[in-house]
This record gives C-alpha cells, sequence and structure tokens, in this order.
C-alpha cells in the first residue's frame, strides 16, 4: 500500500515536468506559483516575482522572531518592572533607513522591467486589440487588414477532441507568428466599457480603455494554444470574453495569412458589423 502511494507520488512527480514541445497552458494540479512562461516578457516577470519572494521570506522571519522575542522576554511576567524609555535616535534612523533601502532596491529592477515591457524598437508586426461588451475585435494592420471578432464558443457547442476548453475556446483564434517581436496596441471600442486584455503566459495585462490606446509588446517562443480571459470587471458577460492565440511557426504563419484574406479581409468584413454570434447568450 505504502509502496503504490509512493510510487505514484513519483509518477506524477514526473508527470508534473515532463516536458513538453507543445505548451500546454493551463493551470496544474496542486500547481504553485505562476505558470509557465512563454515570452521573455513573462520569464523576466517570474525571476522578479521569486527575487521578492526570497525578500518576503526572509522580512516575515525576521519580523517574526522578534515578535517572539518581546512576547516572550518582555511579558509581564518575565518583566515585571519595564523599562520607561521613550526614544532612541539612532533606533528610529536604522528603522526608518532599512526598509527605505530595501523599498529603493525593488524599485531598480521594477523600473527597468517596466521600460522592458513597455516597448521594442524592433517591431516586426502588429496586432490591433479592442475590448467589445463581450467579445474581441482583432485587426492585423500589417496584413491587408485582417480583422475579425472573437466570440467565447457556448458550453454546448465544446468539442473536447479537438482540444477546446469550456469557457476559454473561441470561434475565431488569434493567430501569432513565434520568434517574432509583436506588438500589441490595445484600445475599447469608444461606446463601450473598459476592459482588460490579460494572458498570463505571456506576462500581458493591459486596459483596453475607450478613446485610448495602450502598447505593450511580446516575442513568443514556443508553439502552442494560450488563453486569457478579461480582467476588468465589464459588465454581465464579462466572464465570457476570453483570449485565445494559436501560436505558431513563421510559416505557418504565412499559410493562415492567405487564409485569413480570403475569410476576413476589410471589404468582405461582416463580423465587424454584425457582432453577435448566435447562441453565445
Ligand atoms: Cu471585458
Amino acid at each position: 500500500m505504502m509502496k503504490k502511494l509512493i510510487l505514484s507520488f513519483f509518477a506524477f512527480l514526473v508527470s508534473m515536468s515532463a516536458f513538453s514541445v507543445l505548451a500546454d497552458d493551463a493551470a496544474k494540479p496542486l500547481q504553485l506559483g505562476l505558470r509557465e512562461a512563454a515570452t521573455p516578457q513573462m520569464e523576466r516577470i517570474i525571476s522578479f516575482h521569486n527575487g521578492l519572494l526570497i525578500l518576503i521570506t526572509v522580512i516575515v522571519i525576521v519580523v517574526t522572531a522578534l515578535l517572539a522575542w518581546v512576547l516572550i522576554r518582555y511579558n509581564a511576567k518575565a518583566n515585571p518592572k519595564p523599562s520607561k524609555t521613550t526614544h532612541n535616535v539612532p533606533l528610529e534612523i536604522i528603522w526608518t533607513l532599512i526598509p527605505a533601502l530595501i523599498v529603493a532596491i525593488i524599485a531598480m529592477p521594477s523600473l527597468k522591467m517596466l521600460y522592458y515591457l513597455d516597448r521594442n524598437d524592433n517591431i516586426e508586426m502588429t496586432l490591433k486589440i479592442t475590448g467589445y461588451q463581450w467579445y474581441w475585435g482583432y485587426e492585423y494592420p500589417d496584413h491587408d487588414g485582417i480583422s475579425f471578432t472573437s466570440y467565447m464558443i457556448p458550453e454546448d457547442e465544446i468539442d473536447e477532441s479537438k482540444g477546446q476548453k469550456r469557457l476559454l475556446s473561441t470561434d475565431n483564434p488569434v493567430v501569432l507568428p513565434i520568434d517574432t517581436n509583436i506588438a500589441l496596441q490595445i484600445t475599447g471600442d469608444p461606446t463601450d466599457v473598459i476592459h482588460a486584455f490579460t494572458i498570463p503566459a505571456f506576462g500581458v495585462k493591459k486596459d483596453a480603455v475607450p478613446g485610448r490606446m495602450n502598447e505593450t509588446w511580446v516575442r513568443i517562443e514556443k508553439p502552442g494554444t494560450y488563453f486569457g480571459q478579461c480582467s476588468e470587471i465589464c459588465g454581465k458577460n464579462h466572464a465570457y470574453m476570453p483570449i485565445e492565440i494559436k501560436a505558431v511557426t513563421k510559416e505557418e504563419f504565412e499559410a493562415w495569412l492567405e487564409e485569413a484574406k480570403e475569410e476576413f479581409s476589410m471589404n468582405n468584413n461582416e463580423t465587424m458589423t454584425v457582432a453577435y454570434y448566435e447562441g453565445a447568450y
């Protein structure tokens, strides 16, 4: 019995760490920490997070030890005659300076990363993303104005044999090439409310604000399907406007472009005007 348990535990560990060529962008059972990175952006966020985790752990241990020391050494029983000291200038300077120094140390890599996530001077293509109540619109301004809308597939139409996921798969997934610097221009429909475009595996979370444009960039390193959801409480169907991104090789992307030009070109675009997916609600 015990042996079986131990064996299955190790099998579980092996399956958790198994290397896969295709990224499987989903939470794992008993997962701790952030999800697997698909971009250098997310890799940096994870290592920054891990660094902070060490710092936080040290601070928690020191403060807990100080508290325990005070509770044990200076309680009414152990220390019946308390000291009447009120001020201690060197101590006050130290307990102000040390936390300020810690914050300054965190600020440096933090600012550096904010600038890194903000823009890249060698952008190879642009994806424009518009938030609507309650779906996403995508445009490829560098590729003959391909544009389409993307709706969640309703639960009763989900086909698990195709790898579709409840509440996450969409009728028109975004297709993007790997190893390409992609600018993301994120906005909201001017008559609409604020949404937020979020892809955890990419390290992207940006508000889609009506009439304004937020910009960031990604470089996807691994082919696969990545999911995200609107992260701004935007109304009744906030939970039903997922983001699905298929990252493919550059050759596959070129092939997809040919198909997409037929299907989604601006002159043959009904989807942007009649933006209603039958059966979605
Ligand atoms: Cu939304």
